[in-house]
């Protein structure tokens, strides 16, 4: 900027339930963007290539059962494994486009028997908080006509039901809501406009924190 310091990159998440495209948009926005000569860098959440993701895998995978509080600790602790990284990369200048974050693992812990959002909220404290949250809503029967429906653990419609209607009740007013039930790259052009908007604005802001 004019007097010569660097400015942030910004953190940008999009959020959704399974199979709403989340993980087509974040590649084609990494793409658009640096094809456009923006500094970019993808990441996701669960982040299976460390140890705790890879625990996470075995459990998703119906491969390890593991107790459900425990296991919503280790996806709040693959993420906070990733937090020195993310700060350097923003202080540097380059931009996180995130698929899934804590809201993830709120809103599908709390769909589960027993458990409330207020204490599903509780690891995450304190996260960098994003810039940006898109959420991208599909129906359960749009979902289903999509590729590889079920294969996983959590993947029925009764449950991603209830994921859904967490979702609804943790969005906050500055979420961009977005219906995913439309063609790839017109969902593109969106998310492409909200990304160089929130890169634009939050260039010089400071980086707040989760739920603080
Ligand atoms: N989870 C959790 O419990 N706690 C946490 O803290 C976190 C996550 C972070 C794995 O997540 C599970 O972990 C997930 C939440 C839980 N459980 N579920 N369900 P994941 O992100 O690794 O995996 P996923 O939810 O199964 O997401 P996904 O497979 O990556 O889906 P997606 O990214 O939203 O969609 P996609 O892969 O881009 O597309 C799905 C299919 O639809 C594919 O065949 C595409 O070609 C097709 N597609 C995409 N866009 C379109 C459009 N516009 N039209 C038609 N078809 C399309």
């Amino acid at each position: 900027n004019a007097h010569g310091t660097q400015t942030r990159g910004s953190l940008i998440v999009i959020e959704g339930c399974d199979r709403s495209g989340k993980t087509t948009q974040c590649s084609l926005l990494q793409e658009n963007l640096t094809s456009s000569g923006y500094s970019v860098k993808l990441m996701k959440f669960p982040d299976r290539t460390t140890v705790i993701g890879q625990m996470i895998n075995d459990y998703l995978a119906c491969k390890q059962d593991v107790d459900d509080h425990a296991v919503h600790l280790l996806f709040s602790a693959n993420r906070w494994e990733r937090v020195s990284m993310m700060l350097k990369l923003l202080e540097q200048g380059t931009s996180l486009i995130v698929d899934r974050y804590a809201y993830s693992g709120v809103c599908y812990t709390a769909a589960k028997r027993g458990f409330d959002m207020s204490w599903c909220k509780q690891p995450d404290i304190g996260l960098p908080r994003p810039d940006t949250i898109v959420y991208l809503t599909l129906s359960s029967e749009a979902a289903a006509k999509r590729g590889n429906y079920g294969e996983e653990r959590y993947e029925q419609t009764d449950f991603q039901k209830k994921v859904a209607d967490n979702f609804a009740a943790l969005t906050e007013d500055s979420w961009k809501v977005i219906d995913a039930d439309k063609s790839i790259e017109n969902l593109q052009a969106e998310l492409l406009d909200i990304c160089k908007e929130t890169i634009k604005r939050s260039s010089d802001q400071p980086l707040y924190k989760l739920w603080t």
